[in-house]
């Protein structure tokens, strides 16, 4: 949770201003606080793709709405290290289909060819199922969303929103953060469902997290700055100090990870020749508002709940129940419902 009246601070930790400008400058200006080392000179291999057909959009349909055999241990895993990594969430054809889209809708909007060799940058889009019925499958997914609510022992999740993310062959570190400082939502009951669009092995910065879930007290005194890397470095050095455990493991293709939003993560480099292309979808408890008073690290936060303002219920049509679904049988799979 944020603190209602964000601390005035000195002007390089002022936050309080809301974010005017677009997302992908928000992803920009982001990863410039990160610390990195020198740059990148030699490129390994990515791993290939999987060699499997593609489904079709029915079939993907299905698989994204069976359940998932979550175990207890599972959750509980969860609830005590703020994040799980789960096997076989999607399976090789629905992974290398989310790809093909992906990569189609973020060469459309940044004219780039996605895995034409350095670029160095983090590219995103948000706000893409609306418009989209193949995304919409993958973000409204009731397999997903079960998995979410269960973590997090909630009965029904909304969706906070999508969120494609391309980090480019060269683009240096994720900074190390917990979305607790993003989201301007009243409630710790929020998760991300990190999907990735291909296997990651280490050299292409797979998410990698701290745990157990309250080693963010250890860095809640590090004071946040809007401009230079000294942010990253404090909580690097004060984990080390402290021996915190990180997990910084591979992602299997299918594999997904869910991190709630008091788990600290971060990135390495993207140290391949293959974008590491991933969907990241939030969802949080029903009932849930809007903080007081949301800042710029919250970015765009409007766009994804038009008409809902500071201290709102966060209900927007673009925030439907994902679970439980709620549509009628043979109906569409989780279409936002009316409100
Ligand atoms: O993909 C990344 O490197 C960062 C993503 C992230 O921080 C998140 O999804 O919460
Ligand atoms: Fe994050």
């Amino acid at each position: 949770m944020q603190d209602a009246a964000p601390d005035a601070g000195t002007p390089d930790t002022d936050v309080s201003q809301p974010w005017d400008k677009d997302n992908q400058a928000w992803w920009d200006w982001y990863v410039s606080l990160a610390d990195n080392d020198a740059e990148i000179t030699e490129f390994e291999a990515a791993p290939p793709l999987p060699d499997v057909p593609l489904p079709s959009d029915e079939a993907v349909i299905a698989e994204l709405a069976e359940p998932y055999p979550l175990s207890e241990a599972d959750v509980a895993f969860f609830q005590e290290n703020g994040f799980i990594k789960l096997k076989g969430v999607f399976s090789p054809g629905a992974v290398l289909k989310l790809r093909a889209e992906l990569v189609r809708l973020l060469e459309e909007e940044f004219g780039a060819d996605i895995d034409g060799g350095v670029q160095d940058r983090f590219l995103s889009l948000e706000m893409v199922w609306p418009d989209n019925p193949l995304l919409r499958a993958y973000v409204l997914s009731p397999r997903v969303a079960k998995i979410c609510a269960d973590l997090l022992r909630v009965p029904a999740v909304r969706l906070y929103h999508d969120n494609v993310l391309s980090k480019e062959p060269g683009c240096g570190r994720t900074p190390w953060h917990f979305d607790d400082h993003h989201f301007p939502l009243d409630t710790h009951d929020v998760v991300t469902a990190w999907a990735p669009a291909q296997a990651i092995p280490l050299a292409m910065g797979p998410l990698a997290f701290a745990h157990p879930i309250d080693v963010w007290k250890l860095v809640d005194a590090v004071a946040f700055e809007k401009s230079g890397t000294n942010y990253d470095r404090g909580v690097a050095e004060t984990f080390a100090r402290h021996d915190v455990a990180v997990d910084e493991t591979p992602f299997e293709i299918g594999e997904v990870s869910f991190h709630h939003n008091l788990n600290f993560h971060t990135a390495a480099r993207n140290r391949t020749d293959r974008s590491r292309v991933v969907l990241a979808n939030t969802y949080y408890a029903d009932g849930a508002r809007i903080v007081d008073a949301p800042t710029m690290v919250s970015g765009d936060w409007q766009k994804f709940m038009p008409g809902v303002g500071p201290g709102d219920v966060a209900a927007s049509p673009l925030n439907p129940v994902c679970w439980p679904v709620t549509a009628p049988a043979g109906g569409p799979v989780g279409r936002p419902r009316d409100e």
